[in-house]
């Protein structure tokens, strides 16, 4: 077994089709259908995004850890932006030392808020690198921005071993420079934050793409980020290949991309499937080849 990276399973949210609905409604079954499906995928967490939730967020949150923690005993991972409704589902979570806060991030008023509830859980936080004026332009601004949560974080009394970082991927469609450049600030937190984690949403790479290549890139930009020590991934439970990678079972994947990061070129004429699709993949995502949707066909 090879390389592991511990699977956060996105598909319990607001958004979705079957979770969606069943949140709104307070109906438990889809939630509990889902949330035994992501488990027996193999996720170590299970994200639960209900999203802004103006509304209703500080009930909507409790009923869905709740309905969740019934049915599994899978650790869970808070996901909202509302800081009353986030406070709200850590009363009432019975695993608190388990679960991941998704997420503080570098403004003020959500720090102020959400860094005592953490600290009092002793839950993991995810440390969201998005500031007052949104995501940070370049790696200096990502790095201050990194150290401002690190310092406000250990303040609270949040050890490193507690905060998994998050870059925020951008999507191939802004090109891939970003793509680099989240990557190069990968490698710069092991220096800034020693023995914190890190995580990533990995679709974020695919938003905006035809919905039938997005697991392509998703899988690919995964086994990239390995290469910096990525230890979680927000991830799409039901791509078995995906999984696959997650659970440490693709290492000649892993090893293909890691070499091609390196510097090595192998001949795609040796290569198909699903190695093919990796070497094809990486070298739109690196900017070797223009990205279009025809990148795979190329
Ligand atoms: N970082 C952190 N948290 C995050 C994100 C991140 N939480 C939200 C998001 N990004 C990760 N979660 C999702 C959840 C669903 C989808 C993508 C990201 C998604 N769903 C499919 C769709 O919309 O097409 C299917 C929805 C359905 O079930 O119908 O793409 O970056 N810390």
């Amino acid at each position: 077994m090879g390389q592991v990276v511990l699977a956060i399973a996105e598909s319990i949210n607001i958004m979705g089709n079957r979770s969606g609905n069943a949140m709104k409604e307070r109906i438990p079954g889809p939630v509990q259908e889902m949330a035994r499906e992501e488990t027996a995928a193999g996720a170590s967490y299970l994200d639960l995004n209900i999203g802004p939730a103006r509304k209703d967020g500080t009930e909507l949150m409790p009923w869905v850890v709740q309905t969740a923690e019934a049915a599994v005993d899978t650790p869970l991972c808070l996901d909202t932006t509302n800081a009353d409704a986030m406070t709200a589902g850590f009363k009432g979570i019975k695993n608190k030392e388990t679960a991941i806060m998704n997420s503080i991030s570098a403004q003020p008023e959500r720090m102020e808020k959400l860094i005592p509830v953490a600290a009092e859980a002793g839950c993991n936080v995810i440390a969201l690198l998005w500031g007052p004026d949104g995501m940070p332009r370049d790696s200096n601004e990502r790095a201050s921005m990194s150290v401002e949560l690190l310092m406000a974080l250990n303040e609270g009394g949040i050890p490193n071993e507690r905060i998994l970082f998050d870059p925020i991927a951008t999507p191939i469609t802004l090109g891939s420079e970003q793509i680099m450049a989240g990557l190069d600030f990968m490698e710069m937190l092991k220096e800034i934050a020693p023995g914190a984690g890190s995580t990533v949403g990995l679709s974020n790479v695919s938003n905006g793409v035809a919905d039938h290549l997005r697991k392509y890139l998703d899988r690919t930009y995964l086994i990239m980020l390995m290469k910096t020590g990525l230890t979680t991934a927000i991830v799409n439970s039901y791509d078995d290949e995906l999984m696959a990678i997650c659970k440490g079972e693709r290492q000649a994947d892993v090893d293909m991309v890691h070499g091609m990061m390196d510097g090595t070129d192998p001949d795609p004429s040796t290569l198909s499937g699903i190695s093919l699709q990796h070497y094809k993949t990486y070298k739109a995502l690196s900017g070797q080849t223009i990205f279009s949707e025809s990148w795979l066909d190329l």
